[in-house]
């Protein structure tokens, strides 16, 4: 039904404000910022997935080869231009073939293209094969929020950005403008996340830089993603497909928490934890008998 009135403003606003009302959680533990811009930085987010950790791998192995092909590249540009000008040398050569340089030109680009396939091929197959779901979350992207449904709890919220004069309420530093939102998509610690991401109007992007994931939403269909979060905090994304006027006021917040957290905050949720997995159980079970 949302899907019917999100383009009217008011109706968001409404919506907006029952999201507010319904997802607030202040029972969640004060937790720390790990997944954030840092200003002046140049390099990617702190990683805090197997996966992320594979993404910075891959990207400083790219950068100690194409430092050295752009220097090798420029150099002999530079002897091009300072002796084979017209002054320099004012009679070229005129030969046309030399098939050792072609045969170098040939294997040693086909070579490095291998040694970047080598590594890029296992990381790609980490993040496009689904592990088994501990965890498993439909993320819908909306103009301009995002929904979370939790399938196996028939837990349902939004996810609203907040405006600056909101953020002291929900427990963020100013400094996080942009990135926190009103509700937090929770997930236990050290758990197989499957996150399936859809959108509901036009093309949205989920992202988290820290857990080394970005998917495109779109629309009719669903996509796949996975993390594991190795650490128990707060981590902020921000859609990455452009996707109108607001496409930079759609920022995704997740809490990481333990696995007792995340079931407490479920049940505080009014989730159905009749179909929760085995390991869930164990921690109902437990929880029942103390
Ligand atoms: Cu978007």
């Amino acid at each position: 039904m949302r899907f019917l009135y999100a383009s009217s403003p008011l109706a968001a606003i409404v919506t907006g404000l029952a999201a507010h009302a319904a997802a607030a959680d202040d029972l969640l533990p004060t937790l720390p910022v790990l997944g954030a811009p840092v200003p002046d930085a140049t390099g990617l987010q702190t990683p805090y997935t197997a996966l992320a950790r594979e993404v910075v791998f891959l990207d400083n192995l790219l950068l100690w080869i194409i430092v050295p092909i752009t220097l090798f590249v420029t150099a002999l540009l530079i002897w091009v231009i300072v002796f084979h000008n017209r002054k320099a040398n004012p009679e070229p050569a005129r030969f046309t073939h030399n098939t050792p340089i072609e045969v170098a030109w040939t294997v040693i680009p086909a070579l490095i293209l291998l040694v970047i396939a080598v590594f890029t091929f296992p990381a790609l197959r980490h993040q496009q094969i689904m592990p088994e779901a501990d965890v498993t979350i439909k993320a819908t992207g909306l103009q301009w929020y995002w929904d979370y449904e939790y399938v196996d709890h028939g837990v349902q919220f939004s996810q609203f950005m907040l405006e600056r004069d909101q953020l002291a309420d929900y427990g963020y530093t100013d400094d996080l403008y942009l990135l926190a939102t009103d509700t937090a998509m929770v997930v236990p610690v050290g758990r197989n996340v499957v996150l399936q991401v859809t959108a509901g109007d036009v093309i949205h992007a989920w992202t988290v830089p820290a857990f080394g994931v970005k998917q495109d939403g779109i629309p009719g269909r669903l996509a796949e993603l996975w993390f594991n979060a190795e650490e128990e905090g707060i981590y902020f994304g921000q859609c990455s497909e452009l996707c109108g006027i607001n496409h930079a006021y759609m920022p995704i917040t997740v809490k990481v928490v333990s696995e007792a957290e995340y079931i407490a905050w479920l049940e505080r949720q009014g989730a159905d934890l009749a179909a929760a997995p085995e390991w869930m159980q164990r921690h109902i079970e437990v929880a029942q008998a103390d």
